[in-house]
């Protein structure tokens, strides 16, 4: 018995004449983003992928199948799900979704996996998960940083989410053998600052070199994915100062109200959005279309391997 794929027509024939295919997830349009500038998102980043020469397939579980690639209605009926109808899936939750037929949002672990399965190389998103602050004593570690260690794909990301701790996520990634490339600068991107003040490990220009470095891990037998860490672009970006006071005020309203485990992105995220106005979401909204347009840049190259 194979795994349980459905193909939009779109992303169906892409795959058949092996063109260019970028994974977008679900979890930013169901928990990431309010409706209905989470739709907008879901349909501009598409649009990006397409106009800039590869075919999108966003990811999601409905109705006991993975869905690689969303129609319109559905990608609809998916950003009008409130976040506590739809599973937030992991590694650890695939399965149970499957089976029991529920909606589930894929994060970036889960869609690695399932872009794995349809034969998908690269996959663009916002911000990766990762070591909580704090996880010292929660234990609080995303397992999007287990699944780049283990499976195969390119993930185009504006580093991980400033609300985790930065630091601390990357040595994970170090321990964990996971390539970090920040694109085009020498510092770790910081998700809606374009600096961290941290040294990225490895840095690299060219969207023809990354696709190259990811063949060579694959020729090399040594398992797992690459982060490409691309910095927002300077006109959206909201810099360390600014966000840097923000971020803690959220910290320490969610520590005050036990806000845990799955809930506490979602509950930041949205926190940092009203402190700012709207403005975070605005940036956000901008990286992920930065962070698409490389990724197709780099799905063309790997189409050529
Ligand atoms: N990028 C965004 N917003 C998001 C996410 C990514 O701009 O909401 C999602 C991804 O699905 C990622 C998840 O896997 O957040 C991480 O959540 P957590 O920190 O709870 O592991």
């Amino acid at each position: 018995m194979t795994a349980p794929l459905t193909y939009s027509t779109e992303t169906a024939e892409a795959l058949a004449a092996n063109r260019p295919v970028v994974a977008l997830e679900s979890t930013i349009i169901t928990h990431g983003m309010p409706y209905p500038q989470n739709l907008e998102m879901a349909r501009k980043v598409e649009q990006v992928i397409r106009d800039n020469g590869a075919t999108p397939a966003t990811i999601a579980v409905m109705d006991g199948q993975i869905h690689i690639g969303l129609d319109d209605a559905a990608l609809e009926k998916l950003a009008q799900t409130p976040p506590s109808e739809a599973m937030k899936l992991s590694r650890a939750d695939l399965a149970v979704c499957l089976t029991t037929g529920r909606t589930g949002a894929t994060t970036v672990a889960a869609t690695m996996i399932c872009a794995h399965l349809a034969g998908i190389r690269t996959f663009a998103t916002g911000g990766i998960g990762g070591v909580h602050r704090g996880a010292e004593n929660s234990f609080d570690i995303s397992a999007d940083l287990q699944e780049l260690a283990q499976t195969p794909v390119t993930v185009v990301a504006a580093g991980a989410k400033a609300i985790l701790d930065l630091p601390k996520t990357w040595e994970v990634l170090e321990t964990l053998g996971v390539p970090v490339i920040a694109y085009g600068q020498d510092e770790i991107p910081a998700f809606w600052s374009r600096d961290s003040g941290l040294r990225a490990p490895l840095r690299m220009d060219d969207p023809a070199q990354i696709a190259a470095a990811a063949d060579m891990r694959a020729r090399l037998g040594l398992k797992g994915g690459q982060l490409v860490a691309n910095p927002i672009p300077p006109e959206a970006e909201i810099t360390r100062d600014i966000i840097t006071p923000v971020i803690e005020q959220a910290l320490s309203e969610a520590e005050a109200q036990k806000i845990a485990a799955k809930e506490v992105t979602p509950f930041l995220l949205q926190r940092i959005f009203e402190l700012t106005e709207g403005k975070s979401l605005e940036s956000n909204i901008a990286l992920v279309l930065n962070n698409a347009r490389l990724a197709a840049k780099i799905a063309i190259e790997m189409a050529k391997s």
